[in-house]
């Protein structure tokens, strides 16, 4: 069995291609990684990679992770600039023994030694974006974080290898050198190759008080499927933030186990994610809060 699924619909494409490489026997490392680079090259993509929304200061800070679900091996990059693809970083990361987690210039330092390919990654329209927000912001008293979306994925392979991985721009708006919770493993992704993974999407500072993605993968092996997995920790978490302050940001959720069985959750009213298995074609998908 193989199976891939993916948060937002930017991941279509990309999901697809890996699909096809799935099916005739490659490896969830290279599937889940090309199809992650495809949202990242794509300069349409507002929140992920090259064309991905700046910071406050007008930088294109970009977040990063990759976990290996048979060796639990993780690498992760944050507050990256001008690298083309902080998700092969990530995955490069993974194979080092320590300093596998790296943030701005020593991630930046690290992509130079090992020859990554050096962008520019503010496109135009992150420029127009980022100016309309700041005018945005002074008249309409708009919130300046709305607007973002991480690609998050999980691969298993037939040789039963599961992947998990993310990438963003983070946050629009954020403050120079702010973290969200994709590089941070357990909060962002998880993939444990005997049970399944999982990766979160939404407000970083809320999903990491749940340390949801590794939350589902503990509820998977406790013997829930999938589904009912994202459904108890998203709920779990909405309702904790809830009584404590009456809030709670958005929180959305995928999974797969070893099996190829999946499942979503979010308390948002429109997360799209995309899915693919041995029996299944690529589809996207749209679900509401699913309470
Ligand atoms: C972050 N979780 O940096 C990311 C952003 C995101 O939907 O996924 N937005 O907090």
């Amino acid at each position: 069995m193989w199976g891939i699924i993916a948060t937002w619909r930017m991941a279509k494409e990309g999901l697809e291609k890996s699909a096809i490489s799935l099916e005739q026997g490659g490896t969830s490392c290279d599937a889940i990684e090309q199809a992650i680079m495809e949202v990242e090259n794509f300069p349409y993509f507002k929140s992920v990679g090259y064309g991905g929304l700046p910071n406050e200061e007008m930088e294109v800070e970009l977040d990063a992770a990759y976990m290996d679900g048979d060796t639990l091996d993780i690498g992760a990059v944050a507050a990256i600039k001008d690298y083309a693809n902080p998700i092969s970083i990530a995955k490069r990361l993974s194979k080092e023994k320590v300093n596998c987690v790296l943030v701005a210039e020593g991630a930046e330092k690290f992509a130079h030694k090992e020859g990554f390919e050096r962008k520019n990654m503010l496109t135009d329209r992150a420029k127009i974006f980022y100016r309309k927000r700041i005018k945005e912001i002074k008249e309409q008293e708009l919130k300046p974080y709305s607007g973002h979306d991480t690609v998050g994925m999980v691969c298993l392979d037939r040789q039963g290898k599961l992947t998990a991985a993310t990438s963003t721009s983070g946050l629009f708006m954020k403050r120079k050198g702010r973290v969200g919770d994709s590089p941070i493993v357990g909060s962002g992704f998880y993939a444990d190759s005997k049970v399944g993974g999982a990766t979160a999407t939404g407000l970083g500072e809320d999903l990491m008080k749940g340390c949801i993605s590794y939350e589902i993968v503990r509820l998977m092996k406790d013997g829930h499927h999938p589904q009912a997995a994202c459904e108890i920790a998203v709920n779990q978490l909405d309702k904790e933030l809830k009584e404590r302050r009456q809030k709670a940001g958005d929180l959305s959720v995928i999974a797969m186990n070893n099996k190829g069985e999946w499942g979503v959750a979010t308390n948002i009213d429109g997360f799209s994610f995309a899915v693919a298995t041995e029996n299944e074609k690529p589809t996207v998908y749209l679900v509401k809060n699913t309470d």
